[in-house]
């Protein structure tokens, strides 16, 4: 299968740790979603990533759905999301805030990159609502004992969040200070010490757009 997409976007990020740590072997295509525009439409006509091209050639896109097709392939005991009951709620409900956070933070990469005249009132939306989700994160997590934020192993929601505060931090070092969390920040050095968030991993760098 085929990983379209850079690793310095947490939602393809995301993506390539769980095939990592699903054991499947994929080819990464790093793609920009401005300077490969045209050769990702031929794939996602969003020209969004992740876009994931399987064997038989059906492509897969949406980080969520394309995880969830994983899991269904890799089988129960190996899938990455609980699969039922209060600790799929809870992991989905994880997945969704840090999800959120970080389109958040991407949206706000954009506003600046793209817009001649930001909008301080989007700006500031951005900003409240990225605090106000790493509020409730570290809520959730330090109500939780476990290693994991479900409990003894890893899951989707482990990742979603290391990847998006990993991503936000880098992007948006003036609103996300992971010591002002610091539950967070335990919980992203412990991910960020994985062999697979090592290995899968690229520094966000501005770039802005090729015209
Ligand atoms: N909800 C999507 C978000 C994916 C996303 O925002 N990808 C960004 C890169 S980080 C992208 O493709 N941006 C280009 C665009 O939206 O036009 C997912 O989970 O896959």
């Amino acid at each position: 299968m085929i990983l379209i997409g850079q690793y310095d976007s947490p939602f393809v990020r995301r993506v390539a740790i769980a095939l990592t740590i699903y054991q499947i072997a994929f080819e990464h295509r790093p793609w920009s979603v401005f300077g490969d525009a045209d050769r990702l439409a031929a794939f996602n006509p969003l020209r969004r990533v992740p876009t994931l091209v399987l064997d038989d050639g059906e492509v897969l896109i949406e980080s969520g759905a394309i995880l969830d097709a994983l899991d269904e392939t890799v089988g129960e005991t190996r899938a990455l999301m609980p699969a039922r009951g209060p600790a799929r709620r809870r992991a989905l409900k994880v997945c969704a805030l840090a999800g959120g956070l970080a389109d958040k933070a991407v949206s706000l990469v954009y506003e600046r990159l793209l817009h001649e005249v930001v909008s301080p009132v989007w700006i500031e939306r951005c900003r409240g609502q990225m605090a106000g989700v790493l509020d409730a994160l570290e809520a959730d997590r330090a109500a939780r004992l476990g290693l994991w934020w479900l409990g003894e192993a890893i899951t989707h929601a482990d990742i979603m969040a290391a990847c998006a505060l990993r991503f936000a931090g880098e992007a948006h070092p003036e609103v996300v200070d992971l010591s002002g969390w610091p539950r967070l920040a335990a919980h992203s050095a412990a991910c960020e010490a994985l062999p697979a968030f090592q290995r899968i991993q690229q520094p966000f760098v501005v770039t802005p757009p090729a015209t």
